[in-house]
Order: structure tokens, then C-alpha cells, then sequence
């Protein structure tokens, strides 16, 4: 089939809650994504981080199939053997104590306000529905009906209510805001290191820190939702590091499958977990061998390949770079480790005209709020390409 045939029948009988770029791809191997027609892409998206491994990595597809060809799901009622080897690496990885096994990155963070809900009736003696989460202005949580509802985007929340209670917003980046917005009901708080969807919003140096000791000082679960900013993209295995902290419950997802296949989970630092006792919570596929198999392959081959690293010294590389390109359009270009983002002014007409253009010059990536385009290619990426990259934005936007 020809890739209009694909786009065509896609848009008579799927839904249309994306509009994606017209490539219509089949092949993917590290960096690189083939389209039906053979021409061969740079993905600077990772599929939204999900990719951090580079796509398709023989390890994890090895572990991936000798796992399909041995066990494939066990539900919870059973145990299975991948899911111990699993918890007591990524504790050891991250300096958790706790895991709580998810598919998809909303359900963790569904499943983290289900816990420091209860933690708060249990232990904290919140009164009985009265418990108060705290979230930031243009946050990206997911897509479910209480996140959407905790959401400030309009595209992502009109339409969809009713919605759940219980949520306080406050503005991003300001952590007196977040001590003012505490009541004695405040059971935690809820961040992105880094906001991705809102553009890659860096906050100041220091921030998390500040947060952390005022949650601390309030008897407040500090929650990071490390979702995107987690596994490496950053140049660290979690942001929280940059600022030397270590949150109360950290939300992971994404590239913890290198993108083979949905695994999410909650780590947490404290007993909070404890307060979930047998049939409150769970999941049919959350924690199965298959995907405990990918996991621990996925992780794996992240620190053994030292892609964090990589990480952060290709994202200086290719940030140092970016900044360099002159065009009077551009607004900011920021970024930490491989999540870089280029903002232009309002007078260049929306970021989509230049992912275009990057398509024809074989480079994938995508623009969000108009104005912002996200470079964020695989944490396998070399000198070479990011400067076979950096021509070809240079080219475009320079
Ligand atoms: C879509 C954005 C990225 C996330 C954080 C939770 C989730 C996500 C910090 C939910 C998901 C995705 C989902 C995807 C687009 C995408 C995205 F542009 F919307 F913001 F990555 F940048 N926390 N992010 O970023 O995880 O349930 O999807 O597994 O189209 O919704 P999920």
C-alpha cells in the first residue's frame, strides 16, 4: 500500500484524536525510523521518551521473546518469576524501598493519588474525603478523567467533566506558592521536574529542593512524575537528582519498556505504600512477566551501555549548538540532557511549517503549543548524528 492509501483509511475508520505528520512509518532500528517508501528518518521524539534505548534494541527484544516463549501473564492471583528479580533491581537502580507495578504511565499516576489519599486518611488523620492534592499550571499528567480534570489546557479538559475533587493548582516553578496553597488536608503534592508538554519548562535550579523541604516540613508526599523526565532523558537516571533530592513517591513509565510494550510503576521512598492492603488496588496485565522481563532488560541495557551519560553529554553537545543557530524568530532555546527545546516568537507563524520541513530533510520531530518544537532523539545518539542533525535544523530554522 502507497502511504496515501494508509493516511486515507486511517482517517475513514480511526479515531481522530491526533493529527499526526504524514509518514507512515514500518521499521525502526536505534535512532533511525524507515517509512513504508524505504526514506529513512532521524526520530528526534522517541516516541515521547518512550525510546530512550534507541528502537527496536536486540536486548530487550531478546529478553522480550525468550519470555514470550516461557510466560506471559499470571494475573496477580499468582506469583511469577520475573516480578521479585524486577522489584529488587529497580529499587537497587533508584534507592526505592517500594514498587508498585502499572501498564501506562496515567494508571501510575492514578495509582499514586489512590496512595497518598489513603496514606493521608491513615496515617496523616485527614478527615474522612477532605484530602488535597497540589498540581502545577500547565502540567501533563495523562489523559484520565481525574488528571484531565487537574489539567489548565483547554484541549486537554473542555468537554470531559464532571470532574474528581480534591486538587489545588498552582503556578509552576514557585515553591512559596506551593507553601501557601498547604492546608492541614494537604496529603501531596504533584510535579514534573521538568514540564514536557508544556514546552520543556526548566525550572529554576533548586526548585525540587525547596519543594522537598517544605513538604517535609508539612508532613507532604513530594511526588515527581519522572514519566518523561525519568529514565535517562535528562542526563541523569532521574532529574530529581540534578537537584540532590530524592522524592517520597517518583512516577515512572515510558522507556522503563525501551518501548517494546506498556510497563509503568510507582517507586516509593517511605512506608507510604504499606497503607495499600490486599484487593484496594491492582491491575489484570500491571506487573506480568512479560513485560517484568522487558523491564528489567530495558534498565539494563540504560545503565550498562551508559546511555544516561551519553545523555547528558550529547544533549550539552547539541544544545550548545542549537543556541548557536541565528534567526531572529527564535524566542529561547533550552534544554536538559536529550530534552531540548526551540521556542519561536509568535511572528513565525507556529513551530508545525518547520517539522515539515525537518520531514523532507529526514528528521522527525514534533511540535507542541505551536510555538515549541521538542528535540528529543534516543540516548544512543553519536557526535556524528547530532551533527548531521543540527545541519538540517540549521538549514530550516537558520
Ligand atoms: C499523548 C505530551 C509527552 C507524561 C507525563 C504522564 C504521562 C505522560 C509527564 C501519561 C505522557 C505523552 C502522552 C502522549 C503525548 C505525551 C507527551 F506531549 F503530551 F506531553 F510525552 F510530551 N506523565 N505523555 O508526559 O503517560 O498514560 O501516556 O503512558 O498523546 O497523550 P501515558
Amino acid at each position: 500500500m502507497k502511504q496515501s492509501e494508509y493516511i486515507e483509511l486511517e482517517n475513514r475508520f480511526g479515531a481522530h484524536n491526533y493529527k499526526p505528520l504524514d509518514v507512515v512509518l514500518s521499521k525502526g532500528e536505534g535512532v533511525w525510523v524507515w517509512d513504508v517508501d524505504g526514506n529513512k528518518y532521524l526520530d528526534c521524539l522517541s516516541a515521547y521518551s518512550a525510546v530512550n534505548q534507541g528502537h527496536c534494541h536486540p536486548k530487550i527484544r531478546e529478553a522480550m521473546i525468550e519470555q514470550a516463549n516461557k510466560l506471559t501473564l499470571t494475573s496477580r492471583a499468582f506469583r511469577n518469576d520475573q516480578l521479585a528479580p524486577l522489584y529488587q533491581e529497580i529499587c537497587e537502580l533508584t534507592n526505592s524501598h517500594k514498587v508498585l507495578p502499572m501498564n501506562s504511565g496515567a494508571e501510575a499516576v492514578e495509582s499514586v493519588i489512590k496512595t497518598v489519599r489513603k496514606w493521608g486518611y491513615q496515617v496523616k488523620g485527614v478527615p474522612v474525603d477532605q484530602a488535597e492534592i497540589i498540581v502545577c499550571e500547565d502540567n501533563f499528567h495523562g489523559r484520565t478523567i481525574t488528571i484531565v480534570g487537574f489539567s489548565t489546557d483547554p484541549t486537554s479538559r473542555t468537554g470531559f467533566g464532571p470532574f474528581t475533587p480534591g486538587f489545588k493548582i498552582i503556578p509552576f516553578g514557585d515553591a512559596e506558592a506551593l507553601e501557601k496553597a498547604i492546608t492541614p488536608n494537604t496529603v501531596g503534592f504533584l510535579v514534573e521536574p521538568i514540564q514536557g508538554e508544556a514546552g520543556v519548562k526548566i525550572p529554576a535550579s533548586g526548585y525540587l529542593r525547596s519543594c522537598k523541604a517544605i513538604c517535609e516540613k508539612h508532613n507532604i508526599m513530594l511526588i515527581l512524575d519522572e514519566i518523561q523526565t525519568g529514565l535517562g532523558r535528562t542526563g541523569k537516571l532521574l532529574a530529581e537528582e540534578h537537584d540532590g533530592i530524592e522524592a517520597d513517591l517518583t512516577l515512572v513509565g515510558k522507556a522503563l519498556s525501551g518501548g517494546y510494550y506498556p510497563v509503568s510503576a510507582v517507586l516509593s521512598n517511605t512506608e507510604v505504600m504499606d497503607v495499600l492492603q490486599p484487593g484496594e488496588h491492582g491491575s489484570t496485565f500491571g506487573g506480568n512477566p512479560l513485560a517484568c522481563a522487558i523491564a528489567r532488560a530495558a534498565l539494563k541495557v540504560l545503565v550498562e551501555e551508559g546511555m544516561v551519560e551519553n545523555a547528558e553529554k550529547m544533549g550539552n553537545y547539541f544544545l550548545d549548538l542549537l543556541k548557536q543557530i541565528k534567526n531572529p524568530l527564535i524566542k529561547d532555546v533550552r534544554g536538559k540532557g536529550l530534552m531540548i527545546g526551540v521556542e519561536f516568537k509568535a511572528e513565525a507563524g507556529g513551530a508545525r511549517q518547520y517539522c515539515e520541513k525537518l520531514r523532507e530533510r529526514g528528521l522527525l520531530c514534533k511540535e507542541t503549543h505551536d510555538n515549541i518544537i521538542r528535540f528529543a532523539p534516543p540516548l544512543v545518539i553519536t557526535k556524528d548524528i547530532v551533527d548531521w542533525a543540527v545541519e538540517r535544523i540549521q538549514a530550516v530554522i537558520g
